[in-house]
């Protein structure tokens, strides 16, 4: 079945000053390490997940799930789990080039953002789905699909006014473990939420311009 597009659109001049407008918002998003323990409200997580669920997905199979933790008990065991990988790859496992590469970061095995952040949003990835009778579905372009809707996630909570960090300890089937999740999901990504700590500084790094990243034929 089809229907109608529900589509408005702008002078040239208006889609320029949006364009640009939005752009403008979008370059004060930064990764936010440290958080304030101030409580954020549900609702407006519910309501950027809800904007990340209207994501293009491989014939629409919208196969993400978001597990949003608040629990301090649940959050302390990530945080511990976490670490443990984290220690391991700082430790022994990255090599000197990633070491020297997140150096301009100041990142270590501490995250304790994984207990300051109000919200830990888990992101996983539904290799094939689950019909009703248990029968297994497939997914398609899963990476791809839990990618952008990930990346609208993220552009949403911005837009609301909190700070997030993509976080990615590797490995992380223990997300899958302490969240219970059932075996078609594999974790993709985590989301420390929450309004950034008063006075946080962050790395002064830049942003490729545009003439590095794109180019018009
Ligand atoms: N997961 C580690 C290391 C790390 C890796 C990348 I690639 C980053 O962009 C940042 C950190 C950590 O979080 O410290």
């Amino acid at each position: 079945m089809f229907v109608a597009l529900d589509y408005s659109q702008h002078p040239p001049k208006e889609m320029v000053r949006r364009a640009a407008q939005f752009h403008d918002e979008m370059r004060r998003r930064r990764s936010v390490r440290q958080f304030a323990s101030r409580p954020v409200p549900r609702e407006v997580i519910e309501h950027c997940l809800r904007a990340a669920g209207t994501a293009p997905s491989g014939a629409n199979m919208q196969p993400w799930s978001f597990v949003v933790v608040s629990d301090p008990a649940l959050k302390r065991r990530i945080r511990e789990a976490a670490e443990e990988q984290e220690r391991a790859l700082y430790e022994r496992r990255a090599s000197q080039e990633w070491l020297d590469a997140l150096a301009p970061l100041g990142t270590d095995a501490h995250k304790p953002f994984l207990e300051q952040a109000p919200y830990l949003i888990v992101v996983f990835a539904q290799r094939y789905g689950l019909a009703p009778d248990g029968s297994k579905v497939k997914h398609y372009y899963v990476t791809e699909s839990v990618g952008i809707a990930t990346g609208m996630l993220l552009t949403a909570i911005h837009h609301a006014g909190l700070a997030a960090l993509t976080y990615t300890p590797s490995p992380m089937q223990f997300l899958g473990e302490i969240l219970e999740r059932p075996p078609n999901e594999r974790p993709f990504l985590v989301l420390a939420v929450g309004y950034p700590a008063e006075d946080v500084r962050v790395p002064d790094i830049r942003k490729k311009t545009l003439d590095e990243i794109a180019t018009f034929v």
